[in-house]
C-alpha cells in the first residue's frame, strides 16, 4: 500500500510539470552567471538551477580512438574552421539540458517553482551563432543550415523549450574583460575587448532594444528583468539581497 501511494505521488502529471516556470539567465562572457546561479540556488527551495554544460565542450570523446577534443579551445584558436561545429554542439547539449524534467521537489511545491537555466537555445542562436555569422566565422551556407535545424527543433519541442522569463545580467564589456582575466580559463586567454563588445551589442539588441529579428512568436513576448551586474555582487550581501528581491518579484 505504502509503495503504491509513493509511486503514485512520484508520477509527475503534465499539470505539475506545466506549473514549473522556465527562466534563463543571460549575459556576456564572465559577467558572473554561474555565481549568480549559485546565489539563486541557495536562496529558495522552489528554485532549481541547471548549469551550462561547458565541461562537455571541453572534453568531447572521439569514438574508438579513445581520445578527447577540447572544442572550446579549437573554436577560439581557429574560429573560421570550428565555429559552426562548436555552435552546433553547444546548442545540441543545451537542448538536452533544457528538456530535462524538473526535479520531484519542484513538482510537489506549493509555492512558485522555477527551473533556472544558465543561458538558453535562444542565446546560442541570437547571441553567439549570429555574432559568429556577422564576424564571418560562420559562412552563409553554414548559417542557413544552423537556422534551419534550430527552428525545426524549437518548433518540434514546442512549449518544452519555451521560456517564461529572462534575467539579463548587464555589465560593460570592460568589466567582463577584467572578470575574465581574474578567472583565467585557459581557452579564453586570447579573448579581446572588441569580441566582448560585439557580444554586448548582441545582448542589447535582443534584450533591451528588441531590434533582433526573432523567429519564434513566444520569444518576442518573454518578459526581461535587467540587473546591473557591474556591481560586484559576489561578496556583497546587500547587492545579493537586492537581486534576490527583484528576482522573487519577477518570478511571482
Ligand atoms: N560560448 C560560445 N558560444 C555559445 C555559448 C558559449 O562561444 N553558444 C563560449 C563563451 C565562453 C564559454 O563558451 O568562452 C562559456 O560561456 P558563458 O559566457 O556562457 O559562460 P561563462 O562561464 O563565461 O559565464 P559566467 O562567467 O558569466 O558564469
Amino acid at each position: 500500500k505504502r509503495s503504491l501511494s509513493l509511486s503514485r505521488s512520484n508520477t509527475p502529471t503534465m499539470d505539475k510539470i506545466n506549473k514549473v516556470k522556465r527562466v534563463s539567465i543571460e549575459g556576456n562572457i564572465a559577467v558572473g552567471k554561474s555565481t549568480f546561479a549559485r546565489l539563486l540556488q541557495s536562496a529558495d527551495q522552489d528554485w532549481e538551477v541547471v548549469l551550462e554544460p561547458i565541461g562537455m565542450w571541453q572534453s568531447i570523446e572521439s569514438g574508438s580512438l579513445q581520445t578527447t577534443s577540447n572544442l572550446l579551445d579549437m573554436m577560439y584558436k581557429d574560429p573560421q574552421r570550428w565555429s559552426y561545429t562548436f555552435q552546433t554542439n553547444s546548442c545540441m547539449s543545451r537542448m538536452h539540458t533544457q528538456l530535462q524534467p524538473p526535479p520531484a521537489r519542484l513538482l510537489s511545491s506549493e509555492g512558485v517553482p522555477v527551473q533556472i537555466f544558465e543561458r538558453s537555445v535562444y542565446s546560442d542562436r541570437y547571441i553567439f551563432a549570429l555574432n559568429m555569422f556577422k564576424l564571418g566565422c560562420i559562412n552563409s551556407t553554414e548559417w542557413a543550415i544552423y537556422q534551419g535545424w534550430h527552428s525545426f527543433l524549437v518548433e518540434q519541442f514546442g512549449h518544452q523549450v519555451e521560456l517564461e522569463g529572462i534575467v539579463y545580467l548587464r555589465a560593460p564589456p570592460q568589466i567582463c574583460l577584467e572578470r575574465l582575466g581574474r578567472r583565467g580559463r585557459t581557452e579564453e586567454k586570447g579573448v579581446q575587448l572588441d569580441y566582448l563588445e560585439t557580444l554586448h551589442t548582441q545582448h542589447e539588441e535582443w534584450l533591451v532594444e528588441k531590434s533582433t529579428q526573432l523567429h519564434f512568436e513566444h520569444l518576442t513576448k518573454v518578459p526581461v528583468l535587467v540587473l546591473d551586474a557591474s556591481l560586484e555582487f559576489e561578496n556583497n550581501p546587500d547587492v545579493q539581497a537586492s537581486f534576490i528581491t527583484q528576482v522573487k518579484e519577477f518570478f511571482s
